[in-house]
């Protein structure tokens, strides 16, 4: 039997099913994180449920991809229990939901979540009177410390078949007039049920939330949480972290050891150069996806973690509204392009929050065209720290730039409409360190299972594509495009194709390129910018073809690859004549 944990956006369903199944689904401080539904086990007074958690909805009424998920879940016959789970602060948008559950007619539980941060505001509910009116069983809770769960467990079991509010069935099914009256209900309950007992006093956290919202001051903290992520994830992780395990992990002990245990035991030519050669699995391969990508992700997912639970990201879309109605989009775009830096893939699972097709459309371009996933990101920050912030400034302007011009364009030719901004901002919260681990260190278990497949599979094209000679045919082939028309050294081809499968590891290539000295400034900028600019890597296109059709996934595709060669080669140009001719230091 099923249980069904439903509830509006970011009102903790997540953390509550992490509590009750004890497995681990992503949970951030923005509405919009669980897109999809995740089952897990749970016992619940000696027998066993399934439970579900849902994306957030605002009513049973549909109105984007996400909350039909959870609408049709809800249709299904084998349902033991419903747990609308609720912001206790929001007592009024919650029983909105409520009043629709209640016709359903399942056994139903309330659980009025978040309760430490209602009790702060002095918000006090009247549980026995209120359940007593709704006729179902009402528990409070504190997800994020445990505090109620065993209370909400042995409500379950007590959950009866539930009724419509009478009063309700009277209005028939005119929907104006019912929506009147629910209203005029739901005045009723609170009237009777909730008492205020302090006056609303601006918090710090409110204070702090209400600068990252006004340009003036949000632009400031925008650029600043930049710098921070490139001093932490650039700098330290990408610069330090990835010499020490380059240089002295694998340099000083795991490849030295390697070598000497291969020329002893398997001393075969061939053999030799698949494992430890310049297209070698080991070499290359394992060297990149650990030495090289695994220190920058950890440290871009932690920095992200805390970005994520702070509640930051949706005052950034406020921020960025007026940006985004340029491009025929809406500040809620912003999320799924933030989390485009965590991974494009996800990120285009969650253009489903978004209310319009084109809206989905348009997301999954520019997620494709411009967005860099994580390690990328990180590689790509690594590369411009050898020059100055500037350079990676001048770098995001010019993505930036791209977005918009883009964006601005693909609006006008991508039918549809664009949706009204609404945005709820959960409160600004201090991060909780236990979270972020658990949350890290799952992405990077995923980012592993992900990742090292696909290297070792682009390690070993490359090996084949070597021995048979395909690489240099590529590379001559290609070479009016890189040589001539990108003023890139012919070694960057392989990168790029390893590109093809992953954009981190073809960025992982240039960064050993540029390290090795066999890039000049000006090649590392226009290399950084084709690479960010490129294909999508495999697992995106075929998760952009699963939701937005073949047709689509390949236009987007093949415009997008024209692009980033056309756009990397004007920047070269401008770049050389700026420097060379001009004089000035852009880098
Ligand atoms: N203070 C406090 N914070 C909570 C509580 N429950 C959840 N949170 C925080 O609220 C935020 C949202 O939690 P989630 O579990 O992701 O919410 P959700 O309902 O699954 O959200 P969506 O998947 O977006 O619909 C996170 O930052 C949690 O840490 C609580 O009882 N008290
Ligand atoms: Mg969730």
């Amino acid at each position: 039997m099923n249980i069904v944990l439903v509830g509006n956006a970011n009102v903790g369903k997540s953390v509550i099913f992490n509590a009750l199944t004890k497995s681990y689904v992503t949970v951030s401080n923005y509405p919009g994180t669980t897109v999809d539904i995740s089952k897990g086990i749970a016992r619940i007074n000696t027998e066993d449920y399934t439970i579900c958690d849902t994306p957030g909805i605002n009513s049973l009424i549909i109105h984007s991809e996400d909350e039909k998920v959870t609408r049709d879940i809800l249709s299904k016959s084998d349902i033991a229990c419903v747990i609308q789970v609720a912001d206790s602060k929001n007592l009024k948008r919650s029983l909105v939901l409520t009043l629709e559950l209640l016709e359903l007619g399942l056994p139903l539980v309330l659980d009025l979540n978040m309760s430490d941060e209602a009790k702060e505001r002095g918000i006090n509910i009247d549980l026995k009177k209120l359940s007593q009116k709704l006729g179902i069983e009402i528990v409070e809770t504190v997800a994020v410390t445990g505090e109620g769960i065993s209370k909400l467990k042995d409500a379950i079991p007590k959950a009866k078949n539930t009724q419509p509010l009478k009063g309700l069935s009277a209005a028939g099914t005119d929907e104006i007039i019912s929506l009147r009256k629910k209203n005029q209900i739901i005045e009723e309950l609170l009237r009777d049920v909730l008492r205020i007992s302090k006056p609303k006093a601006k918090s710090a956290s409110e204070f702090i939330g209400s600068l990252t919202v006004k340009p003036i001051s949000g632009i400031p903290i925008l650029i600043a949480a930049l710098f921070v992520m490139y001093l932490f994830v650039g700098r330290l992780a990408a610069v330090r972290g990835v010499d020490f395990f380059e240089h002295t992990l694998f340099g000083v002990y795991i490849n030295p050891f390697l070598n000497s245990f291969i020329e002893k035991f398997i001393p075969v030519p061939f053999v030799k150069e698949f494992l430890m050669g310049e297209y070698g699995l080991i070499s290359m391969a394992v060297t990149y996806a650990f030495a090289i990508i695994f220190p920058i992700v950890t440290a871009f997912f932690l920095f992200f973690g805390i970005l994520e639970d702070s509640g930051y990201l949706p005052r950034l879309s406020v921020l960025s509204d007026r940006v985004f109605r340029v491009i025929g989009l809406n500040g809620r775009a912003i999320l799924p392009m933030v989390l485009g830096l965590g991974c494009g893939t996800m990120a285009t699972l969650t253009s489903r929050i978004l209310e319009t097709k084109k809206e989905r459309i348009l997301v999954s371009i520019i997620l494709t065209l411009a967005i860099p996933c994580s390690a990328q990101l990180g590689v790509i920050m690594a590369m411009l720290s050898e020059f100055s912030f500037k350079a990676f400034l001048l770098w995001f302007s010019t993505i930036l730039l791209v977005i918009i011009v883009i964006g601005f364009l693909a609006s006008r030719l991508v039918p549809g409409r664009r949706s009204p901004f609404i945005q709820e901002l959960p409160p600004m919260r201090f991060p909780q360190i236990g979270n972020i681990i658990v949350k890290t260190a799952a992405r990077l278990k995923w980012y592993l299972k992900e990742a090292v497949p696909l290297f070792v599979l682009g390690t070993f094209v490359l090996f084949v594509s070597e021995k048979i000679g395909l690489l240099g045919l590529i590379e001559r082939a290609l070479s009016p495009l890189i040589v001539a028309w990108l003023h890139l050294p012919k070694e960057t081809t392989a990168a790029f194709i390893i590109g093809f499968l992953r954009r981190d590891y073809g960025a992982a290539g240039l960064y050993q390129l540029a390290r090795i000295g066999a890039l000049d400034k000006i090649q590392i900028f226009v290399s950084l910018i084709v690479i960010t600019l490129f294909v999508p890597c495999i697992a995106q296109f075929f998760v952009t073809v699963k939701e937005r059709g073949l047709k689509v996934a390949l236009i987007i595709a093949g415009f997008v690859f024209l692009f980033a060669f056309f756009a990397g080669g004007l920047i070269d140009h401008l770049l050389r004549y700026l420097i060379l001719v001009k004089g000035i230091a852009v880098l």
